[in-house]
């Protein structure tokens, strides 16, 4: 059975065991959504954000559409990883070469991991269209910007969490300017962040009904014995407009655009009220995860109707058995 290797204990991640009857290997928790509709005087909606540990608490950097619907990202704090006090006023990012101030006002599904000891933020940023940005920070106080890493139009910039044969490594789904009706995953490596190259296709949307649209990453990929477990967002299609739901492949561990496994089941699909009403009905939307490495617990980080921050569950070993067990070719 394959574990999840390289994480630290992290005992105090929200967690709650697996409803009785229960029978799929990632469950919802029971008190969702976690942050509801205008969390302080700024922000209408909260969602598709990122949480890690830090310091014994938790820190988040979260999407924040405001009351001109414009979206942003602000930094939130909390003890607990369920109940975060987030800021009014968006985080400034400067430039790392100039220091000068960045300033764009479209900003949104941010993913927030650490590699060694600093914190990196990815986003869909606006330049001249819809694309990737990197930030970093060491503090949480300043965060400085790497200037223009990927051309428009690109979204669901997602980082590997450490480098793999000394490369960093990053998937992405170009896209067009709007409601991109097409999406396959591609990943790209780097020396430094900074510059990208050695573009590889992934996987393709459509092996599944509920990918029959596109696909794009989810949170950081977890690092396995022997492979990466994906977690992804799959699009279809309906008479009704899109449906995205959650699903996973697993990738070889050394060559990373390597698809070994892609479920045929999503792991979640909108059910719950909070999934299926709200701003943008029919949207589960996975961005980041935090893992104990002692257990192989998991809490996800997910965003519900563009409208909502939500928690679900899981243990590594057991999606990864799922992920396998309903593998198609
Ligand atoms: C995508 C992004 C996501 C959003 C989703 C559903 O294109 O904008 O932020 O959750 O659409 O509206």
């Amino acid at each position: 059975m394959s574990k999840a290797i390289n994480y630290k204990s992290l005992a105090n991640i929200p967690f709650e065991e697996k409803p009785k009857d229960y029978f799929y290997p990632l469950w919802r928790y029971s008190k969702n959504p976690v942050i509801n509709r205008n969390i302080n005087r700024v922000i209408d909606r909260t969602f598709n954000s990122s949480v890690v540990a830090y310091k014994g608490g938790f820190v988040g950097v979260f999407r924040g559409d405001k009351r001109n619907a414009c979206p942003n990202l602000f930094l939130g704090r909390s003890k607990d990883g369920i109940r975060f006090e987030i800021e009014e006023t968006p985080i400034s990012f400067v430039d790392e070469d100039s220091g000068d101030l960045c300033e764009t006002d479209w900003q949104y599904d941010p993913r927030l991991i650490e590699i060694d000891g600093t914190y990196y933020i990815v986003w869909c940023d606006c330049f001249s269209g819809a694309t990737i940005a990197i930030a970093y920070t060491k503090d949480f106080v300043t965060f400085k910007k790497i200037d223009h890493p990927f051309l428009p139009n690109n979204r669901n910039g997602v980082l590997f969490p450490r480098k793999i044969n000394g490369k960093y490594y990053m998937l992405s789904r170009p896209s067009d300017l709007g409601h991109t009706p097409f999406g396959d995953l591609f990943v790209s490596s780097s020396p430094d962040l900074r510059f990208w190259g050695e573009h590889r296709l992934v996987l393709e949307h459509g092996w599944a009904w509920w990918t029959s649209l596109k696909i794009g990453g989810g949170p950081s990929p977890i690092e396995l014995d022997d492979g990466w477990l994906v977690f992804i967002h799959g699009v279809t299609k309906t008479c009704n407009g899109y449906v995205y739901s959650v699903g996973a492949i697993i990738v070889d561990k050394d060559d990373v655009s390597k698809v070994k496994y892609k479920c045929d089941d999503y792991l979640l699909t909108p059910t719950e009220n909070y999934e299926t009403n709200g701003f943008v009905p029919n949207v589960v939307f996975p961005t980041s995860i935090l893992i104990d490495g002692d257990t192989g617990r998991i809490a996800m980080y997910y965003g519900s109707a563009d409208s909502y921050t939500c928690l679900a569950f899981g243990y590594i070993d057991e999606i990864v058995d799922y992920v396998k067990k309903h593998s198609v070719k």
